[in-house]
């Protein structure tokens, strides 16, 4: 066979994907379980992809492997998790040594690691990448986050890095305006071997938590301006376009200023109002947050920002509960443009936060799993394509090159400048909002980080006192060295304090 790549799965992913690569200039077989949708797929190039003639469908699956050039080059875009693994397993008994499977699924880290472990075994080679940008991103310019061996990594990286979205490197923006057969040219891509196994699936996962927390803050802020500002939607539109302009400038932002301004289409007022307050989730989230809780690392925005979405999701449980428990009634504030300001401000820091959780999450992650994981590029890479590309991670991937082993975020001059100006604000709203009964889990659980990571004393002086107290599980003293640990029988506190050996 003389196809350049192959791809299997032509769901949304999987078509806008294939259809992105024969853009390039590469020839592609594709491949679908249920046929039925290859034809369909077929039938659309017929009609409206200038590059039809370069994507080659098979409906057998030996058919589709006998079609590609070696070493092979195969893409997985199927339903991660148990459909990735049957796929490979038809995959293998018709593949030859040195193939190459790419999984471009969201698939769980450890399933990654694992996938690859047993190919490599098998003399195959296998690369999970992260795809972020929706269908949009995969037909136009995806941030692909690939984890595997460099060996791996320099058959996939030509395809990569000419699908991949492209920055324009004095400015750090998006190159926009591809089109079908009219691809984006010239511009840095947004993509780089993450790491070893698991390492992209890893990186996308965090990507994914980041995201969940970015859209928290920004439900809450629209919330804020709403019900303590009296703004309706289309005047918070406004507000979310003028923030687009400055350092808040991203995707997100820009398309809730969309959202917000739209008009509903079957009745009076805007869409926003309409649509049910109950959030769904599909996992990544989840994964995130637990991966914090099995790491030790304090993730709490990224983890609230799921609890949120859970606690949305209870939508009769909550009505319900409306009608029994009571809080304070709602006050305007009086001054809407100071409202803005300090709004704008507490989301800004917010964020800051929740990127230093994610951040370090990452670097809690490489020492577990035993990668090295290179954070200035991981920003660089989210800067287009991705769900969460902002101006800001331009400002990411400056403190990770001024100091490569930057131990928080936050330390790095810029964003700690930037959380010194901000902080009154963040507070103020964050007291409004407390006042008002107007829950901010996410800006509110990221301002206690914030003041715990600067504290340097806590009142786990108590607790571990209390473990103590109940468990003998001892404590350290703030006037010995760190390493020597005491026990008080606490009920009996005229017998000696003892030093115990660990
Ligand atoms: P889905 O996640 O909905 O998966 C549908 C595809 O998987 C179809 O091609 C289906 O074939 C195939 N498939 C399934 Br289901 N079980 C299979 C099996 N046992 N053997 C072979 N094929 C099987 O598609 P998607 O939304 O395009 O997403 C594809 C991947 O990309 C997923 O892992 C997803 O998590 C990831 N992803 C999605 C997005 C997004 O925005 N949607 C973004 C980033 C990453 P059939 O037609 O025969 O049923």
């Amino acid at each position: 066979g003389n196809a350049d790549v192959g791809l299997i799965g032509l769901a949304v992913m999987g078509q806008n994907m294939a259809l992105n690569i024969a853009d390039h200039g590469y020839t592609i077989a594709v491949y679908n379980r249920n046929y039925e949708r290859t034809r369909e797929f077929m039938a659309h190039c017929e009609r409206a992809e200038p590059s039809r003639g370069r994507i080659l469908p098979s409906a057998e699956l030996a058919e589709f492997v006998q079609a590609i050039a070696r070493p092979r080059r195969i893409i997985l875009l199927v339903k991660a998790g148990a459909g990735t693994d049957a796929v490979i397993g038809q995959l293998l008994p018709l593949l030859d040594r040195g193939d190459l499977i790419v999984d471009g699924g969201n698939a769980h880290w450890l399933d990654t690691i694992r996938r690859e472990r047993e190919l490599d075994a098998a003399g195959f080679r296998f690369i999970g990448s992260g795809v972020s940008g929706g269908e949009i991103g995969a037909r136009f310019g995806p941030s692909l986050m690939p984890g595997g061996s460099a060996e791996s990594w320099r058959l996939l990286e030509p395809v990569w890095q000419a699908i991949a979205a492209k920055v324009d490197p004095a400015t750090g923006r998006p190159l926009e305006g591809a089109a079908p057969g009219r691809p984006v040219t010239g511009g840095e891509p947004c993509t780089a071997l993450i790491g070893p196994n698991g390492a992209g699936h890893y990186v996308k996962m965090v990507h994914n938590g980041i995201e969940y927390i970015d859209m928290q803050l920004i439900s809450e802020s629209y919330w804020l301006l709403k019900h303590l500002g009296g703004l309706e939607a289309g005047a918070i539109a406004s507000v979310f376009r003028d923030w687009n302009e400055g350092e808040l400038s991203s995707y997100l932002i820009e398309i809730t200023s969309d959202i917000l301004q739209q008009k509903d289409p079957s009745g009076d007022g805007f869409l926003v109002d309409k649509v049910l307050d109950a959030a769904g989730q599909k996992g990544t989230g989840q994964w995130t947050a637990a991966s914090a809780l099995e790491q030790g690392v304090p993730a709490n925005a990224i983890a609230e920002a799921v609890f949120a979405r859970a606690l949305s999701a209870m939508k009769e449980e909550r009505v319900a509960a409306s009608a029994i428990l009571q809080g304070p009634e709602v006050q305007r504030e009086a001054n809407a443009t100071h409202l803005v300001d300090a709004v704008r401000n507490a989301l800004y820091c917010a964020k800051i936060c929740a990127y230093a959780q994610g951040f370090q999450l990452m670097a809690s992650a490489q020492k577990t799993y035993g990668w090295q994981l290179d954070f200035a590029t991981i920003a660089r890479i989210w800067r287009g394509g991705c769900i969460i590309r902002a101006r800001f991670l331009q400002k990411i991937t400056d403190a990770y090159t001024r100091d490569a082993a930057l131990s928080n975020l936050m330390l790095d001059p810029y964003f700690r400048d930037a959380l010194h100006r901000g902080q009154d604000h963040w507070r103020e709203i964050v007291m409004l909002a407390v006042r008002n009964g107007l829950p901010v889990p996410a800006l509110s659980s990221a301002l206690a980080y914030f003041d715990g990571y600067r504290s340097a004393r806590l009142p786990a002086n108590l607790l571990q006192a209390q473990r103590d107290y109940f468990g003998a599980h001892t404590y350290e003293r703030t006037d010995r060295p760190r390493g020597r640990f005491f026990h008080l029988d606490w009920p009996a506190p005229d017998r000696p304090e003892t030093e115990t050996g660990t």
